[in-house]
């Protein structure tokens, strides 16, 4: 690609960013660059064999041709404050299109009670070797779920 062709490219990309940072809403979804990513309620997926409940952190994923897209995934159980909310860990993904992805994880047992899990994502897109700025974190809604 040429110099010229590149600025244009970097222009047009930074010109999408401005424009979906203007456009944020309280909203979950966000876009960025041709992508919109959203980080879906977390849903109930069954035991494991040791009996353990499972929680699928689905994040919607819908992008244009042409486009890749990097995910970070920060998982979170909930408390109330002054409790700060719990690290459950992080996970990594990159994929195009219109898809859905699913990430099961065990469910841990924080407290006594059930258990407020959630989920926060960002994302960057990659387009003609151009990569835009990571979006802010979008949150997920809470799924209240006993052990
Ligand atoms: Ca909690
Ligand atoms: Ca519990």
């Amino acid at each position: 690609m040429s110099t010229k062709k590149r600025i244009a490219a970097l222009a047009a990309v930074a010109a999408s960013a401005a424009l979906s940072v203007a456009m944020a809403s309280p909203a979950s979804a966000n876009t960025s660059s041709g992508c919109t990513v959203t980080p879906l309620k977390p849903i109930f997926a069954g035991f494991n064999s040791s009996g353990v409940k499972l929680v699928n952190y689905r994040i919607s994923v819908s992008c244009t041709s042409g486009r890749t897209v990097s995910i970070d995934q920060q998982r979170y159980e909930e408390d109330p404050w002054p409790n700060g909310d719990d690290f459950l860990g992080s996970t990594s993904f990159s994929t195009s299109g219109v898809t859905t992805l699913s990430n099961v994880r065990t469910l841990v047992d924080g407290e006594l009670g059930d258990e407020e899990v959630y989920h926060n994502v960002r994302f960057r897109v990659s387009s003609n070797g151009v990569t835009s700025p990571w979006t802010s974190y979008q949150k997920s809604s809470v799924l209240t779920i006993g052990n």
